[in-house]
Order: structure tokens, then C-alpha cells, then sequence
């Protein structure tokens, strides 16, 4: 047994330096794990999907998070409810994963059928002293925040997704995402603990020498970039994306588009950051050549360049918002050693593929950079199993919010554990 086995998660967490990556059992230890999925996944607010994947009455999707398996659905009266996933009979599984369209929720096993706000509208056998109003389904929290679903597997989740709610709302306001619709969903298994997952998406460090295609519509120094290292010429260039970007801010801001950062990614709960962007050379998307994918725009902006608005939320997701589509990540912890990066690009709900947008043109950039990230992810983890693995430092220029994730973590486990 190792030392690291031996030492109590408490006491991980006490002496966990700031300014570092976390120590091996935080990426390898099922026991961590098991914490992670109760006091993290399992108390606070989760991003899950779209407003768009469901988006007819009936319309349904489970989502499974560790142990919990959770009903997204449409209701007749429009609303989107969420309900654990276990029958009030003997506790089946109903749905399986992934999306469903449904008249009622009806268990496999002994056909008890549920309303789609979840009451219990139909249980034969059960006799004269069953009441059903006592075994409707059990509500899970779901809040949404103009179009984007978060939900929280507690009985008492945080109270401060009002204020992310609220300041989010004229950012994503414009991209109108109720009226757009899931134009592709992929799904990729990384082979790494969920948290190098969320610390490899806090960073652009590592994006020159990984991401040949996503370096094309992004501007290197939106992502931070470290003074010391510059020559002249960088120095320039530099300063070239600081002047572009304050025009940027000051021209979406007059045309009615929010722009400027909001960060409270370790001071609060629901910790949360936004920016707009500069998209380089024509400015309009995250695409190979810069130029919108989809014809059909968003909201319906008429400014083409207006970069793409990042929205990161603690503890799973990730989103950029342009004026032509959409990309909306979420990561979803398997086990101590494996996370879903589940994908979803999004267009105009009224856009035809093939005639308005080319899907591979929509997708390219992205399902590159995942791939490239996914392997990074694995050979984080691979690091991290290895008997010879340190945690070592962060860059302060360009790993800022590495250390804000890392930092909210162990702020949240601190809060937690007894
Ligand atoms: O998508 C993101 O937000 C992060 C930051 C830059 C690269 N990356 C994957
Ligand atoms: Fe669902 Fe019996 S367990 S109907
Ligand atoms: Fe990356």
C-alpha cells in the first residue's frame, strides 16, 4: 500500500497547496471518486443538456450520473421536469439512457405507468388500501437558464444559480437558444478521472502544440499568454489582440450583445465564468476557414462577427455561443478512471442540413480538438498512476483557471466532508 492510500481524504484536502495540480489519489482513488460523486456531482448543479433536446411535449431524456439516472422531460403544460429514474413499485430502472418520445413514463417491469409530470396515473393489482398520489415519481431540481438545463440531485441545492441565472440571461439572450436545435450530439469516452477533463478545458497552454484546427479561429492570447515569453514581435501581436479586443467589447456592447468577463468561478457554489471573444480573421466562428457554418443565423443577429461568447460553469461544462451555432460540452464522470465528454452543436431550428450548413464544416473543429483532448486526458491519467507522479505547478499566466477549478474543488470538499 502506498503512503497516498493512507491518508484520509480529509487530511488530502488540508494540505492540498494551491498554485499546484492535485496529488494522484484525486485522479486515481476510488474512494475519491465515491466523494466526488456525492458531495460534487450529487449536491450541486450539473449541466445535463439543452433546452432543444427536448423540445415537444412527450419529448424525453435520461441522463445518468454516477449511480443516479435521471428523467429529463417535456411536460403537456410545456414545462421541462426532471424525476429520478427508479420506479415507486420495486425500484426498476424505467428509461434507458438517451432520448425517448413518450405519451407516459411506463416501468418495463410491471407496466406501472406514470404521467409526464410524473404522477402515477395506472397500477394494477395493488388493492383497496394503495393510495397512488403517495407513489408518483420523485423530482429531481432542474433549473433553466435561458435554454440551458442544469439539475441537482440534492434536496437542498445551492440558492446562488439564481445569480448565474441572472447575469447570464442578456448574454445568451441573443442566441435565442430555445429556437435552435441539436444538429449533432457526440459522445467520447475519455480514459481519465473527470477532473484532468475539466483542468485540460481550463487551459490554453497546451492548444499551439495540439490543436492545429482550433488555433485558426482562436486568437491565442484570448486564452492568456505568459509576458515573459514574448519577443518584440509577440509583444506586438500582443498588443494588437489587447487594442482588437477592448473595440470588440465596445462595439457588441453598443449593438446590444454583453461582452465583457464575468468570473466567479471559485467564490461561490455555482461558479461560473463568461466572455465574449474575438474570433480571428473573419471574426464570425469557430470553424476551419472563420467563416459561419450555417447560413440560417441565430436570435436573428445580423452582425456575422461577433466572436464566440464561452460560458464555463463549475463543475461539468462548457458552452461558446456564436452568431451561427452553438458548441455546448458537458463531462460526466464514469469511474476514478474514465468521463463522458458528451458534444453537442447546435443551429438555427429552422436550418436544413446540406442546404444551410454542412455538417462536417460545422463539426470539424471540434471533433479534431476532442480527439487531440481526449488523448491529452489520457496521458494526464497515465501521469498520475505512475508511482513516480508529482503534483506540479501551474503556470500563472496561462493556468489561472486551472487553479480556480482546482481551487473550487477543494473549497467544495472542504465544506463538506465532516
Ligand atoms: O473550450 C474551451 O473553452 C477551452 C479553452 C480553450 C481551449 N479549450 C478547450
Ligand atoms: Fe416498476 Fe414493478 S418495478 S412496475
Ligand atoms: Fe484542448
Amino acid at each position: 500500500m502506498s503512503e497516498q492510500s493512507r491518508i484520509s481524504v480529509k487530511e488530502l484536502v488540508a494540505r492540498r497547496k494551491a498554485g499546484y495540480a492535485l496529488e494522484a489519489p484525486f485522479y486515481t482513488s476510488a474512494e475519491i471518486f465515491r466523494v466526488d460523486m456525492d458531495v460534487i456531482f450529487g449536491r450541486h448543479w450539473i449541466f445535463v443538456g439543452l433546452d432543444p433536446d427536448v423540445p415537444e411535449a412527450g419529448d424525453a431524456m435520461v441522463v445518468n450520473i454516477g449511480p443516479s439516472s435521471v428523467i429529463i422531460v417535456r411536460g403537456d403544460d410545456e414545462e421541462v421536469r426532471a424525476f429520478h429514474n427508479v420506479c415507486r413499485h420495486r425500484g426498476a430502472r424505467i428509461l434507458p439512457e438517451g432520448k425517448a418520445i413518450i405519451g407516459n413514463v411506463v416501468c418495463p417491469y410491471h407496466s406501472w405507468t406514470y404521467g409526464l409530470e410524473g404522477g402515477l396515473k395506472f397500477a394494477e393489482h395493488m388493492g383497496p388500501g394503495f393510495d397512488p398520489t403517495c407513489h408518483g415519481l420523485k423530482p429531481v431540481a432542474l433549473r433553466s437558464v435561458s435554454g440551458l438545463l442544469f439539475i441537482c440531485l440534492s434536496d437542498d441545492p445551492p440558492a446562488d444559480i439564481d445569480e448565474m441565472a441572472a447575469a447570464m440571461a442578456p448574454y445568451l439572450a441573443p442566441h435565442d437558444i430555445r429556437n435552435t436545435r441539436v444538429a449533432f450530439q457526440s459522445d467520447l469516452i475519455e480514459d481519465g478521472n473527470w477532473k484532468l477533463t475539466m483542468e485540460n478545458n481550463r487551459e490554453c497552454y497546451h492548444c499551439a502544440p495540439n490543436h492545429p484546427e482550433l488555433t485558426i479561429p482562436l486568437f491565442a492570447y484570448g486564452f492568456g499568454f505568459a509576458p515573459d515569453a514574448l519577443d518584440e514581435e509577440g509583444r506586438r501581436e500582443a498588443d494588437r489582440y489587447a487594442k482588437l479586443m477592448r473595440a470588440a467589447h465596445a462595439r457588441w456592447e453598443a449593438e446590444g450583445l454583453p461582452s465583457r468577463e464575468i468570473e466567479h468561478l471559485a467564490d461561490r457554489a455555482t461558479g461560473f465564468r463568461t466572455e465574449r471573444l474575438p474570433i480571428d480573421q473573419s471574426g464570425e466562428s469557430q470553424t476551419m476557414d472563420t467563416r459561419a457554418a450555417c447560413r440560417v443565423a441565430l436570435g436573428g443577429l445580423t452582425d456575422k462577427a461577433i466572436g464566440g461568447l464561452s460560458f464555463w460553469t463549475q463543475p461539468n461544462s462548457w458552452h461558446h455561443f456564436m452568431g451561427d451555432h452553438i458548441v455546448s460540452f458537458s463531462a460526466i464522470p464514469i469511474d476514478e478512471g474514465h468521463t463522458l465528454v458528451r458534444t453537442k452543436w447546435l443551429v438555427h431550428k429552422d436550418a436544413v442540413e446540406g442546404v444551410d450548413y454542412d455538417l462536417q464544416r460545422l463539426t470539424e473543429v471540434w471533433e479534431a480538438t476532442n480527439r487531440q483532448d481526449a488523448d491529452l486526458v489520457a496521458i494526464g491519467q497515465q501521469g498520475a498512476t505512475d508511482p513516480a507522479y508529482e503534483a506540479g505547478p501551474y503556470s500563472p499566466y496561462t493556468e489561472g483557471l486551472v487553479e480556480k477549478f482546482a481551487a473550487w474543488y477543494i473549497d467544495r470538499l472542504a465544506a463538506s466532508l465532516p
